[in-house]
């Protein structure tokens, strides 16, 4: 059989004009490292939410029903499906759907980033409803990449400032029971309150991951959409899951420091063409701990 020269991936999120979250990211960062990246927006905004007043929202739900219906007439499959930014709850069967249909065989890589807030509160669109869809939408990956905040919604635990690490392991096994084969949550708060971490459970070996680092809070907007996007770049370019997680963090820091660096406006998200060309670099730093 024929191989296909690239990798392709289904990208479900949203288009926000300005500042540097989900599509805005998702491209470039996919695209450099050498995967086709079709995108299928759920909402195009003006700007993203964090940071900016009076952004336009339009709900591409409907919209996205035709979208993806022609596809179907296209004879096409991806190797990954990624999900983001949803626009509303109704989008969760939309993209359960998609993933029904479109996943090779059943073999693509689903990976499920559940983008509903940060820093204990939910991004002003989310509903109550959206995070419940979202637990159904998380059963049907294979990787989810909460950030700290949205694994508390997911699991219906309050927010809180610092969880020790057996609770956490705890958290990751059940959202894994939930479906998921791969957690990785990310922002985790440390004890050490001026370093913040990424712990991560692999079901398939029953593993745990953690690597924690200086300013790797989600200071930006964008930063969550960035390490998910690395993470499903190299896990399709063959990364172990612990390369993968070092890879995507390790981007985050550089994307922060560029941006620190020019006293870049936070709402403007990273300086993420300074260090595109950084992800075709060979991997030289590993800072996992097992
Ligand atoms: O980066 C996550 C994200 C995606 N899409 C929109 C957002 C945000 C975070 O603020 O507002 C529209």
């Amino acid at each position: 059989m024929k191989e296909k020269p690239i990798k392709r991936v289904a990208a479900i999120h949203d288009l926000s004009g300005f500042g540097k979250a989900s599509l805005n990211v998702v491209i470039p960062i996919l695209s450099s490292m050498k995967i086709q990246v079709c995108p299928v927006p759920t909402a195009i905004l003006s700007t993203h939410t964090g940071g900016f007043e009076n952004y336009t929202f339009l709900d591409l739900t409907d919209y996205m029903k035709e979208y993806i219906n022609h596809w179907k007439t296209l004879d096409i499959s991806f190797d990954a499906i990624y999900s983001g930014f949803l626009g509303s709850e109704k989008q969760i069967d939309i993209v359960s759907d998609f993933i029904d249909y479109f996943s090779k065989n059943n073999e693509s890589l689903v990976v499920v980033d559940p983008v509903m807030g940060d820093d204990g509160v939910l991004y002003p669109t989310i509903t109550a409803d959206l995070v419940n869809q979202m637990r159904k939408l998380i059963s049907k990956s294979e990787v989810i990449t909460p950030n700290f905040t949205e694994a508390c919604f997911l699991l219906g635990e309050h927010y809180r400032e610092y969880v020790n690490l057996d609770i956490l392991k705890k958290w990751l096994k059940a959202l894994s029971k939930s479906g998921p084969k791969i957690v990785i949550i990310t922002s985790v708060p440390e004890k050490d309150s001026t370093r913040t971490g990424v712990v991560a459970y692999n079901s398939y070996d029953d593993r745990y991951w953690k690597v924690t680092n200086r300013h790797i809070r989600a200071l930006y907007p964008g930063t969550g959409d960035a390490f998910t996007s690395v993470i499903v770049g190299s896990l399709l370019n063959g990364d172990s899951l612990s390369i993968a997680i070092d890879k995507a963090t390790q981007f985050v820091i550089m994307s922060l420091k560029a941006s620190y660096g020019y006293n870049y406006p936070k709402r403007e998200g990273i300086l993420l063409e300074k260090v595109l060309d950084t992800l075709n670099m060979p991997t030289t730093l590993q800072s996992y701990e097992i």
